[in-house]
Formats: structure tokens, sequence, C-alpha cells
């Protein structure tokens, strides 16, 4: 199984659950040149990372659909909840949160210049989306009251949120008062598994 992957980008996400489950796995560091290029277009389509190969050949994209499937793939490490029904559906609620509501009000943050091409109006966009990523992260702030994880047992969810609030420091989101989020982001940041990803990443 190989990882295709852009250092400290949301397919660091996966890189975590990987070490987390324990088993061997590759990696592939893509250039951001390669993006586009026919080769990697056969990969993913989306031009995007993370893109998950097995050893057959066949090629999963879109991170909630390889946590999850990674997920399943390993149930003895527990990273979907505790085989119930309802607990994999609270992961879900969590990671679709992170995955689907936060993480696009980022891409204006990162690169405004491909919504608008005024200069002024490009600076104005990244501004207010910084300034609107904030509510976003007193939800998660506010979940994680009283618990270490955000669905109260380790999952696929919570590497997802690491890798949105080291976006969120390194974009100048204020995270100020958020005092769970940061107990949480300095957690993981002694967690090995953690530690050995965001190496490997040359983080
Ligand atoms: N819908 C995709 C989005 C993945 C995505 O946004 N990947 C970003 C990195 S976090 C990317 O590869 N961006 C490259 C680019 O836009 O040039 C998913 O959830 O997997």
């Amino acid at each position: 199984m190989k990882l295709y992957y852009l250092p400290g980008a949301c397919s660091l996400a996966d890189h975590i659950v990987l070490e987390w489950i324990g088993k061997p796995y590759e990696t592939y560091r893509v250039a951001r040149e390669e993006l586009g290029s026919p080769e990697y277009l056969k990969i993913n389509p989306s031009g995007a990372v993370p893109a998950l190969q097995e050893d057959d050949g066949w090629v999963l994209t879109e991170n909630a659909a390889i946590l999850n499937y990674l997920a399943d793939l390993h149930p003895e490490a527990g990273l979907g909840g505790d085989g119930s029904v309802r607990a994999r559906a609270e992961v879900n609620r969590w990671l679709a949160y992170i995955n689907s509501d936060l993480h696009p009000l980022f891409r204006p943050v990162f690169r405004p210049d491909r919504f608008i091409d005024d200069a002024t109006a490009q600076e104005a966009l990244r501004v207010k989306s910084v300034e609107r990523l904030r509510a976003y992260y007193e939800r998660l702030d506010a979940q994680l009251g009283g618990k270490d994880w955000l669905t109260g047992s380790r999952s696929y969810a919570d590497p997802y949120l690491f890798v949105v609030l080291r976006w969120a420091t390194a974009k100048g989101v204020d995270l100020g008062g958020l005092d769970n989020l940061a107990r949480f982001h300095q957690r993981m940041l002694e967690d090995a598994g953690v530690k050995s990803a965001m190496q490997q990443e040359g983080l």
C-alpha cells in the first residue's frame, strides 16, 4: 500500500493513521509540479493528494473515503469508534465537519488568486476567510471539552483536526482562548505516530 502525499497537506492525516495502524506501508512524496502531470492525473484525476494505491494497482482518492477504508481494513486499530454504528457515525460527523466545511475555507487563504484576479480583492478575501475560520475552531474547541479526542476515543477524525490546527497556526487564524484545542495540539505533537509521520514528511 502506497500513500501519495504533499508535506503537511491533508494527506498527513492518512499518514498518521497509517502510523497508528502500525502495518508496513510506502509513501510517495508528490512534487507540486507533478500534481498536474499526465502520470499523476492517472492516479488522481483531481490533481490532488491524498491518494492511496493498493499493491494490485487499485487507487482510492478522497480523504474521507481513504480514512474510512483504512479503519475498515484494520478494525483492530479501533480508529472508527467502538464498533457500534452510532460511534462510527460520530467519527464521520467530525470528519465531515473538518473535511467538507472547514478545509474548503482554507482554499482562499492558501490560494486567493484561484478565486479572483484583483490583488487587493485577493487580500480582502484571504483576510475575511481567516476571520471566518475562527468560528469553526470554536465549535471544535467546545466539542473537545472534557475529552482527549474529538469523539472521546482516538479516531481517524483526530489527525485531520491536527492538520488543520497546523494550518491555522501557520496562517494566523486567531486561536486565542481555545484551550482544549491547544491541549489537543500539544498532545498530538507528543504522539509517537504523529512524530514519525511528520519526520518522514520533513516537517
Ligand atoms: N476533496 C479532496 C481534496 C483534497 C485536497 O484539497 N488536497 C490538497 C492538499 S490538502 C491538494 O492536493 N492541493 C493541490 C492543489 O490544489 O494544487 C479530498 O478530500 O481528498
